[in-house]
């Protein structure tokens, strides 16, 4: 059961969009105030795990950490760094078959058991919901949970496929080149990323035209060849008189304010810029309809970045630029104490129109990302009559309907890889269905040994994009010698391609996780709760990834009987396991996973590009007897229970 527990006027955040009864006593956990802040307590038991917080640092299991809500962009993906670019601020105690969700769009403060305290400690401003959910199980609780919160963001079949992206990609030679990269070595692809380099002088809506003569003709060039291209749309709004996108925004009174009653004014990538008020219906729409330039040019797919908003300095803190880098490389931690101070004064210092009324952002920031998603997710969908490609950087709970999220700039590290895995099940509890990480690594160069161990565990989330950033190796599957090795990863993605469509598609209609950790299905096991590198994907897989260097073999624990899998490259080797431990041999060029007892795998054959994957044929591996497979054609509207079909083992 579901119920909210009002404190002072909450500020409207569209996170919950299902009705829920008002109550007047949290469960749990008990409220005091301090210093004009709440404080919410809940003592633990010694052996209580805490899953929740979406996309943050620190464990699979909150346990033992500090995390703040106040997006953030940042480079720092540590246990040390306690923000990073969303605010999830979910928690769900796994014992207690409880969830709560503390609905606020200012910053809040979790400490989880910090340095052994024993309980729950919740910081934060009041005139906010806090929504609890009771059940009789943690996985329905976070059913009931995704249920209220309201219904996944469905991306079209494409966006399922590989994705290659790097931040350096300039003119139309550079993605030409990755398209026959990939072709000439047998490798698959779906799309390629445009990053900031596409644009006129880092405009939004813009193409540089010395770069691409004519975008549409060479988008329609590419689709082809089976290649979309998804370009990145930044948040900031250039200052630039005279210019027809700008001087719209501005008749339109679509930007943030000052002070002074002005457009307020921030640095980023263009320079100074307006920001768009996505808080405000009349400005989302505005911003929505601009993604005409892309439609008109056949482009249906776009990712959303420093929607934090990222604030390089605005007018208020722009320093001397010399400066700022001597200090940094003198005194690093003193610049890092500076940009602090100046990151809160910058927030302080715009305003939204909520209801007609100035409204300090610093007050609602978390909650400015996912309303850029949801512009542009609302834009295109009245721009175009099928479904699109959209995935952002900075969210908020409730963005998930709109949008799938990436975990922003990570590095090519091993502990990466786990984050990535801890990541993808605590996203899939606050509703973020699709979702992925940077694979191999966006800063950082990455090793032939860590991108094919990457890819093997990407092969298994919705969002599966290779991404670089300019100045570290290049990172394509094809830059790594003989690229056999990758060419038998890669097949399994689109082998598993109707599974994985199917699974996300039935989770999306039915409010569930496409992705979760193994004690939401084996809450009687205490062995899982604190397992974090082996996961459920869909109902019928449980992956278990090696995530070390150097390792060709890990231990595996089996809550039950299930079969293992071996692809080779071309074959699914078939073996019955017993439930319990075991160890696993998993050579870099091959990839192991689990089939869960009495369920069915369906697989298709290895093609490259989504476009030619079919329904049909499937073989069906695994000791089941029957499969519902979700199928449709890929890009309709028309998304019900009624395209699942169930197919049988003969
Ligand atoms: O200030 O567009 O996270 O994926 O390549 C950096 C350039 C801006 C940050 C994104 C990253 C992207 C990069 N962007």
């Amino acid at each position: 059961m579901i119920t909210k527990v009002l404190f002072g006027v909450p500020f409207p955040t569209d996170a919950v969009t299902q009705p829920v009864e008002q109550v007047r006593e949290l469960k749990h956990f008990s409220v005091g105030e301090e210093y004009g802040c709440l404080i919410f307590t809940c003592p633990l038991d010694a052996d209580e795990v805490v899953y929740g917080l979406g996309e943050t640092t620190g464990g699979l299991n909150k346990r033992g950490g500090q995390y703040i809500s106040f997006n953030t962009d940042t480079a720092d993906h540590s246990d040390s760094n306690p923000s990073l670019y969303a605010s999830h601020n979910l928690l769900v105690l796994e014992k207690r078959n409880f969830c709560i969700f503390f609905d606020t769009p200012g910053k809040v403060d979790f400490r989880i058991d910090l340095n052994g305290s024993g309980k729950i400690e919740v910081i934060c401003r009041g005139n906010m919901a806090v929504y609890q959910v009771e059940a009789g199980s943690t996985y329905e609780a976070v059913r009931e949970f995704l249920a209220a919160v309201g219904p996944s963001y469905l991306p079209p079949r494409w966006a399922f496929g590989y994705g290659q992206s790097r931040f350096g990609y300039k003119c139309e030679q550079d993605f030409l080149e990755v398209m026959e990269g990939h072709q000439k070595a047998g490798l698959p692809l779906d799309y390629i990323c445009m990053d900031i380099d596409y644009m006129d002088g880092y405009r939004d809506f813009s193409v540089d035209s010395s770069r691409f003569p004519d975008l549409k003709a060479f988008s329609e060039r590419m689709l082809k060849e089976g290649i979309r291209l998804v370009p990145i749309v930044d948040a900031g709004i250039k200052v630039d008189p005279g210019e027809p996108v700008y001087e719209d925004g501005v008749k339109h009174g679509v930007f943030c304010t000052n002070k002074e009653g002005k457009l307020f004014q921030g640095g980023v990538w263009p320079g100074m810029t307006h920001f768009p008020d996505f808080l405000n219906p009349k400005a989302r729409k505005w911003f929505g309809q601009q993604y005409k330039f892309y439609t008109d040019r056949g482009i249906e797919g776009f990712w959303n970045d420093m929607n934090e908003p990222a604030l390089f300095y605005t007018e208020y803190t722009k320093g001397p630029k010399k400066l700022d880098l001597a200090l940094n490389f003198v005194f690093p931690r003193l610049r890092k104490k500076v940009k602090e101070r100046h990151t809160v004064r910058d927030y302080q210092s715009f305003f939204h129109q909520v209801d007609s009324k100035p409204v300090c952002h610093y007050d609602v920031h978390n909650i400015y990302g996912g309303n850029m998603i949801r512009a542009t997710s609302e834009g295109l969908s009245e721009l175009l009559d099928h479904r699109y490609l959209i995935f952002g950087r900075s969210s908020y709970i409730g963005a998930g309907r709109y949008g799938g999220v990436w975990t922003g700039d990570n590095t090519s590290c091993w502990e990466h890889i786990m984050l990535n895995l801890r990541h993808m099940a605590s996203l899939n509890m606050c509703g973020f269905l699709y979702s992925g990480a940077d694979t191999g690594g966006f800063m950082g160069n990455c090793s032939r040994e860590l991108l094919l161990r990457w890819l093997a565990v990407s092969t298994f989330t919705p969002l599966m994009r290779n991404h670089s950033s300019m100045g570290t190796r290049a990172q394509e599957a094809y830059r790594f010698g003989d690229p056999e090795a990758f060419r038998r990863i890669l097949s399994l993605r689109y082998r598993l391609l109707p599974y994985i469509y199917s699974e996300y598609m039935k989770a999306a209609l039915r409010s569930d996780m496409y992705i979760k950790p193994l004690a939401f299905t084996f809450p009687e096991d205490e062995k899982v709760k604190n397992i974090e590198d082996q996961l459920l994907v869909g109902n019928s897989i449980m992956i278990a990834p090696i995530v070390t260097k150097g390792a060709t073999a890990r231990n595996v624990y089996l809550p039950e009987d299930m079969t293992m899998v071996r692809y080779d490259g071309r074959d699914f080797v078939c073996t019955p396991c017993p439930k319990g431990d075991r160890q696993v041999e998993v050579p870099l060029d091959q990839v192991v996973f689990f089939i869960r007892k009495d369920r069915l795998l369906p697989v298709g054959k290895a093609v490259c590009n989504s476009r030619e994957v079919t329904a049909e044929d499937l073989q069906l591996l695994g000791d089941g007897k029957t499969y519902e497979l979700y199928w449709d054609d890929g890009m309709t509207r028309n998304c019900t229970e009624d395209n699942i079909r169930v197919l049988e083992k003969s």
